[in-house]
């Protein structure tokens, strides 16, 4: 059937209906088992790269790709047709009653095109909606079967694909990427016992403690009810209104207003399942559990001017870098850690693990990799695929269960609702990115844009007319739900409430604040500053201020000096008391605990040239940058060619108006006389390399085109008076050693040292 599959590509199973091959086993797409060993003689980077247990499943590789195919199209070398298949002569012209006439009703070809246009958009997700989506796979390490008997975890070296959608919250679909905002980090497992989805963001705690106040804060937070602003931003009056009014949001306030709002990358931050999960293994015994993912890459982030800047010159910054990486072979990679403890500890704690304003301290249950997820391939389609996915919290397998954390209650119930509008009714399960790996077997029928052809009469159970199939799966293979009465009083009645500790408001954020370095700690402060000064309202600021003063008198302190206000008496607290903290300080809270395998693969580094640069010190550079996996561009004061000291041509590939400095990880000022007197009469490049500086970005120059950062007014030396490590100056002569000292200061990421509020460039 293979000819015949290929020459339809929508639908590759219509040839069997002719009754080629054996017409009752349908094509791939029902089940296909993953791949778990690297076809031999492979040599991809995936191949190579990893020191991890397989390295199993490669680019393209990847047991929701081939199903995929079969409703992948490809219109190389076809004909135009209408959707009935009817080949289109003239795609130039309606059809006309003569050449000056009116266009004719019975013109189907022009009312069927404008139709399908005519309902292209559907609703963007309420939350959530501006994303990037990519394949990939996730691979065990070792079997958890002690813990667990949830299938990607059975065995190691077992690879069970996925597909990733990273988002920010509050932005339209079509806002800017480097909002201040959480970023979702939605994982779907396409695992052999079904899809499980792990719906988490890049931050560990949440906003509010029960789902019956979700709608409230994403009103808040989203563009103002009258006037529609502001876009993607939390710097309003209804925002700070809400939070301020609700002190169970003043941790999750500290990381949203750390650095960790702003990600350099979305394959350099780390993702959390936030709500304490259950892990269920074969004998029916029960562990609590908290998912973690942590970037290969380490966790980085850009500072507030520089998120701002990229806003305007790159709205898709996130995602163009998701899409490069990965298009250029440079997958992604996240380990993922449980942090495992039972019930009797979580009883202990002085904090409760339902409550999703808290987090579990490394330093008091460590985590444990158990994996690692790879991304290594791009959608073919951003709507079928990134726009249609559909995650669901209740979306679990056998081996996980839910715990009572109220949150998760409410979420359990949220996706798949909302999916019924997004989505146009409830057979989105049938669209090809959210079908499960694993078959799917039930007597649900019909509704709304139904895909599968269910045969024979019956569509109930018990039956006998269809040999009772399909049948009950039993406890053993099927999903049971944890019968254990969860954590509840065997008497209560009916109430609305939560249990004591979820009134200490105020632990957690000064244990995030606290955690801090002090480059963090003044990040926050000046995030804090920046969004109060933004509201028209001084009764919420002093509100604000005053629920802060409880968490730390210190930046409520400064934030209180950045608006000219004094700081105002603490805001009562809900519990007086709080239960003394496990764990005072946890330096895992800091970004600076992460930094990732310290190299420079895929940096971008502007190089800044003119005619007459000096083309030896600019090639070493540039050499060298390569074999380290980093991105040196050419960026000249207009794209183009450009021609060297020696009279050699080379071509700028950017110009400092496409793609200003701040785009950019690195700077490098390559030496020649000519060149430095050219771009020192631009207006740009002062900006360029200010930019750079103020960014805390590392900046190499050479030889006469030191001059141009004093031009800038960039200094050699910190505010201490030590020299600044981000700044190599060097002699042309000297390009290959130079470099190797620029590439060692780029892998430290930034240099904040050099900091100064307000800043001195
Ligand atoms: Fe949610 C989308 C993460 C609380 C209701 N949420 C959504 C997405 C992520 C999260 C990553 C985007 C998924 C995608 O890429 O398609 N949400 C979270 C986290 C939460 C959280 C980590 C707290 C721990 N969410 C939350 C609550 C509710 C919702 C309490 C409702 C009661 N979330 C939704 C939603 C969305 C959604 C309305 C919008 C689009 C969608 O689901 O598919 O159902």
């Amino acid at each position: 059937t293979g000819d015949l599959a290929s020459a339809m590509p929508f639908n590759a199973n219509k040839p069997l209906e002719f009754g080629f091959d054996n017409a009752l086993n349908p094509q791939p797409g029902a089940a296909v088992d993953p791949p778990s060993q690297l076809p031999t003689g492979s040599t991809l980077s995936e191949e190579i790269t990893s020191d991890k247990v397989g390295g199993a499943a490669i680019q393209g590789l990847n047991a929701t790709i081939e199903p995929l195919d079969r409703v992948r199209v490809d219109s190389a070398g076809r004909v135009l047709t209408t959707n009935q298949g009817v080949k289109v002569a003239d795609n130039q012209h309606s059809l006309k009653a003569g050449l000056r006439g009116p266009v004719l009703m019975e013109d189907f070809i022009l009312r069927e095109k404008v139709t399908s246009f005519d309902h292209e958009r559907i609703p963007e997700r309420v939350v959530h909606a501006r994303g990037s989506g990519a394949h990939g796979f996730f691979e065990a390490y070792e079997p958890l079967t002690e813990f667990t008997k949830a299938a990607p975890f059975q065995q190691a070296g077992k690879v069970t694909p996925v597909f990733v959608r990273f988002s920010t919250v509050a932005g339209e679909r079509g806002s800017k990427d480097t909002a201040r905002d959480v970023r979702g980090f939605a994982v779907k497992f396409y695992t052999d016992e079904g899809n499980w989805d792990l719906v988490g963001n890049n931050m560990p705690v949440f906003f509010i403690q029960d789902a019956i106040k979700f709608p409230d804060l994403v009103h808040a937070v989203k563009p103002e009810q009258h006037h529609a602003m502001p876009q993607a931003a939390s710097a309003h009056d209804t925002f700070w209104d809400f939070v301020s009014l609700m002190p169970e949001s003043t941790h999750m306030l500290m990381w949203q207003m750390s650095d960790r709002a702003i990600p350099r990358s979305y394959r350099m931050m780390q993702g959390f399942g936030v709500h304490t999960f259950r892990l269920v293994n074969e004998q029916g015994d029960s562990v609590f559990c908290k998912f973690h993912w942590t970037p290969v890459l380490g966790t980085h982030s850009l500072v507030w001017d520089e998120a701002v800047k990229i806003s305007g010159a790159d709205p898709d910054f996130h995602r163009r870098d998701l899409w490069e990486a990965i298009e250029s072979g440079e997958f992604p990679e996240w380990e993922l850690g449980l942090q495992i403890f039972t019930e009797e500890q979580a009883a202990g704690f002085s904090f409760d693990v339902l409550d999703a304003t808290k987090l579990v301290p490394e330093e008091l249950v460590p985590i444990k990799p158990v994996g690692r997820m790879v991304l290594n391939r791009n959608p073919d389609n951003f709507f079928a695929e990134t726009e249609q996915v559909a995650f669901c919290t209740a979306h679990i397998i056998p081996g996980l269960d839910f715990t009572n954390d109220p949150l998760l209650a409410g979420r359990n119930h949220s996706y798949v609702d909302t999916q019924i509008t997004r989505l146009g009714g409830p057979n989105f399960h049938e669209i090809p990115i959210n079908a499960p790996v694993a078959q799917v077997h039930n007597n649900q029928r019909d509704g709304l844009h139904r895909q599968a052809v269910h045969r024979g009469r019956v569509a109930y159970e018990p039956n006998s007319l269809a040999g009772g199939c399909p049948f009950q799966a039993g406890a053993v293979q099927g999903f049971m739900s944890l019968a254990k009465r969860q954590d509840a009083d065997e008497r209560s009645d009916k109430v609305r409430g939560a249990p004591e500790k979820f009134a200490d408001h105020y632990t957690q954020a000064t244990l995030f604040f606290e955690s801090q370095t002090p480059v963090e700690q003044a990040h926050i402060a000046a995030a804090f500053r920046f969004e109060l000064s933004k509201l028209t309202v001084p009764a919420i600021r002093e509100r604000v201020l005053s629920s802060l003063v409880n968490a730390s008198p210190a930046l409520a302190a400064k934030v209180a000096a950045g608006l000219g206000m004094d700081v105002p008496a603490p805001m009562p607290r809900a519990l007086e008391a709080p239960q003394t903290p496990e764990v005072a300080v946890s330096p895992a809270l800091s970004l600076k605990a992460r930094p990732g395998d310290g190299s420079v693969r895929t940096r971008k580094v502007a190089i800044l040239v003119a005619n007459g640069v000096h083309g030896e010190s600019l090639s070493a550079v540039q050499e060298a940058l390569l074999a380290q996996g980093a991105v040196g561009r050419l960026v000249g004061p207009r794209i183009g060619a450009f021609t060297t000291s020696s009279g050699d041509a080379i071509q700028a590939d950017a110009s400092m108006e496409n793609e200003p400095g701040f785009l950019f990880d690195g700077l490098v000022l390559p030496d020649g006389e000519a060149s430095v007197e050219a771009l020192a009469s631009y207006g740009h490049t002062g900006e360029f390399i200010k930019d750079q500086y103020r960014h805390g970005k590392t900046i190499l120059a050479f030889g006469a085109s030191q001059a141009l950062l004093a031009e800038a007014k960039v200094q050699e030396l910190l505010p201490t008076g030590e020299r600044d490590p981000g700044i190599v100056l060097a002699d042309a002569s000297d390009g290959e050693q130079a470099a190797q000292r620029f590439i060692q200061a780029l892998a430290l990421h930034r240099h904040p040292e050099r900091e100064t509020d307000p800043p001195a460039v």
